[in-house]
């Protein structure tokens, strides 16, 4: 019986280490491991065996059993090294390609001329501060001196929330002026970035959704002399070169007197696309803080005064990179933001 064992073994074993496939090791692993294989037939013979050696033949037919399940492991791991060598010398494979780089993000136009602008402003001993997007008629509009009937609502079109809450979504960061008279004592400096949504027919330089800063100081003796000076500075800051400011009339009903500010084209010196031939662009509305918007936030207007200003930070953005769509910067083009 051993001998015929022994047979067995050795024809297995030869069989396995033949096989060049994992397909081909399939079958061997059949013929002798399966159900009729010749393991189990020789396991069938048991009956033949004298019973004072079943114990023995049981034991050397298991025994074999599992050399021949290592075996087969063996071979189907070498199979399958082969077959990854093969492929990983197949004519696509090339192994000196450097690999994907990983892509980064990168940060929006917006963010990096609002940083800029908080750093030269903090720099310049200006709190930042935050207002709610969803605001109070009464903030947006009536302590900013524009009552209900008042005609400047028309240039604002507002998105509604709710009109019986007096609910809106806020059409500039002025409200926040308000809410900063309402909490600081004079004097104080601040500046509010974020955005302010108009229901507007969009183009190229209106967008429903779009950015301001308020700047607002307010303290004893505070003059216009003061917004003048504090205009030039930081657009020394941001345009890194001396520029010439000018003021026009401008009216707002929060400010009085209250300007246009407008600032010589940092791009040419007889004219050019950006500031359409005049060397002048508009730079954003200011003016000194009338004493009804004091007095709507608790403060003695006798004793103070103080400056404002609304900067459409989305078009300095665009002055800044030359873009000539306002409409790039909120439409979540990567290819357009890739670029900064
Ligand atoms: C205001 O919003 C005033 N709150 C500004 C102000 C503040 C005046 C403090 C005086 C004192 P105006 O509606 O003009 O003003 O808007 C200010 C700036 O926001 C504009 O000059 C423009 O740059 C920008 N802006 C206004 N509407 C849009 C719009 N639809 N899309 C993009 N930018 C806009």
């Amino acid at each position: 019986m051993s001998a015929e064992r022994a047979e067995l073994r050795e024809r297995a074993l030869a069989a396995i280490s033949a096989a060049r496939e994992p397909s081909e090791l399939a079958r061997v692993e059949r013929e002798f491991l399966g159900k009729d294989g010749a393991l189990g037939k020789l396991l069938g013979s048991i009956r033949d065996v004298p019973p004072a050696e079943r114990k023995a033949f049981g034991e050397g037919a298991n025994e074999l059993k599992r050399a021949l399940e290592a075996a087969l492991a063996e071979r189907r791991a070498v199979l399958e090294r082969e077959r990854l060598a093969a492929e990983r010398t197949d004519e696509h494979f090339d192994a000196t390609l450097p690999a994907r780089a990983l892509a980064h993000g990168s940060l929006h136009p917006l963010t990096h001329v609002v940083r800029r602008l908080e750093q030269i402003f903090s720099s310049m001993g200006y709190a930042i501060l935050d207002g709610p997007e969803v605001e109070l008629d009464a903030y947006n509009f009536e302590k900013l001196n524009i009552p209900h009937d008042h005609p400047a609502r028309e240039m604002h079109d507002t998105f509604w929330c709710d009109r019986e809450q007096r609910l809106l979504m806020r059409t500039h960061t002025s409200p926040v002026q308000i809410r900063a008279l309402e909490k600081m004592p004079p004097p104080f400096r601040a500046i509010v970035p974020g955005r302010c949504f108009r229901n507007e027919t969009t183009d190229a330089s209106h967008e429903h959704t779009f950015h301001q800063m308020e700047g607002l100081v307010v303290g004893e003796g505070i003059t216009v002399g003061h917004l003048i000076g504090t205009m030039k500075t930081f657009l020394r800051e941001v345009f890194q070169q001396e520029l010439e400011v000018r003021l026009r009339p401008g009216y707002f009903p929060f400010v009085e007197p209250g300007f246009e500010l407008d600032v010589r084209c940092p791009f040419c010196a007889q004219g050019c696309s950006v500031c359409k031939r005049s060397t002048w662009i508009e730079l954003c509305p200011c003016g000194m803080v009338h004493p009804a918007v004091l007095k709507a936030g608790g403060i003695d207007s006798q004793r103070y005064t103080g400056f404002a200003f609304g900067l459409g930070l989305s078009r300095l953005v665009m002055l800044r990179y030359g873009i000539d769509d306002i409409r790039h910067l909120m439409g979540a083009d990567v290819r357009f933001l890739e670029q900064f």
